[in-house]
């Protein structure tokens, strides 16, 4: 079935638009059992898949690379401050140890959070410790390859949580849906995120599968990808583009409504993946974009 077909049957088949479910799981289920106490600043990893890396998909490597690690430092000013990081895979669901399948509605052991539990940490963050608060949670969103588009989508599904900044290191759609070119592997994402949808009648503001060739931008005759979009809950974009050979990004990002603000851009000269090492050329740009903020 193509992506066109798809999206006429599931309409048929809802016959209306229906919500994500707007909940979460309890704190006691929440990501890493880092505890639930407010912090001054979180910091919301979405990795890649990096060849490099790993070649299982479902691992949180910018959490175990020790680039979270190294924005934490700079954030909590020398353990000053309580500083999250929680960290997602390239992934819909997440898993428990046995690879089984899992929605944050579940009740499991997780080893590893896929993009539904983003999502609903995005909302907890924003019902908990944002919303209403007098000095609200500091949200930093980063992302990596393939991260970047699970990134977009979730914060556009929560657009009532600010997001401080958003860190996109060389975000890609490429393999991530089931029509990529260059045949490394094709996660096909799309038809999961379709079968889930009719599995479980959920429905979404947007077609959140359609990330490739999807956005309508003023000014600009090709429609964007979704990890080039960025979301209006972003306050700040930092984008970082490499020259990786067999991945990068080569497209600028841009807002909704075709300007560029907010946006700030480092061109890396590293490959896809040794851009998110914690101490790249790019994340040192970001490292020092951080201590700039901090210092103002
Ligand atoms: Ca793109
Ligand atoms: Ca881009």
């Amino acid at each position: 079935m193509n992506r066109l077909a798809a999206l006429v049957a599931l309409v048929l088949l809802t016959g209306c638009p229906l919500l994500f479910p707007n909940a979460y799981p309890t704190p006691e289920q929440g990501p890493e059992g880092l505890g639930t106490d407010r912090p001054h600043a979180i910091v919301i990893g979405v990795s890649g898949h990096p060849l490099s890396v790993s070649q299982n998909p479902n691992t949180e490597n910018l959490m175990h690379r020790g680039t979270l690690g190294t924005m934490v430092e700079v954030l909590s000013e020398g353990n000053t401050r309580l500083v999250y990081a929680w960290d997602h895979a390239d992934a819909f669901y997440s898993m428990d140890s046995q690879g089984n399948f899992l929605t944050p509605f579940d009740s499991a052991d997780f080893v590893s959070f896929g993009f539904l539990h983003l999502v609903s940490d995005m909302q907890f963050i924003r019902d908990e410790w944002v919303d209403g608060v007098e000095e609200p949670t500091r949200v930093i969103v980063v992302g990596h390859s393939h991260g970047v588009v699970w990134a977009h989508i979730a914060a556009m599904l929560v657009p009532d949580l600010p997001i401080e900044l958003m860190i996109d290191i060389d975000g890609t759609v490429e393999s991530w849906d089931g029509f990529g070119p260059t045949g490394l592997s094709v996660d096909g994402f799309d038809q999961v995120i379709l079968d889930y949808s009719y599995t479980v009648n959920a429905g979404w503001p947007f077609e959140v599968w359609m990330a490739r060739d999807a956005w309508e931008i003023p000014g600009q005759s090709e429609l964007a990808d979704i990890e080039d979009v960025v979301p209006a809950n972003v306050i700040t974009n930092l984008e970082i583009r490499t020259e990786g050979l067999l991945l990068n990004d080569p497209d600028p990002n841009v807002r909704i409504d075709g300007t560029s603000d907010g946006i700030e851009v480092f061109l890396s000269g590293e490959g896809h993946d040794e851009s998110a090492n914690p101490s790249s050329d790019a994340m040192t740009w970001v490292l020092n974009y951080l201590v700039y903020q901090q210092s103002r």
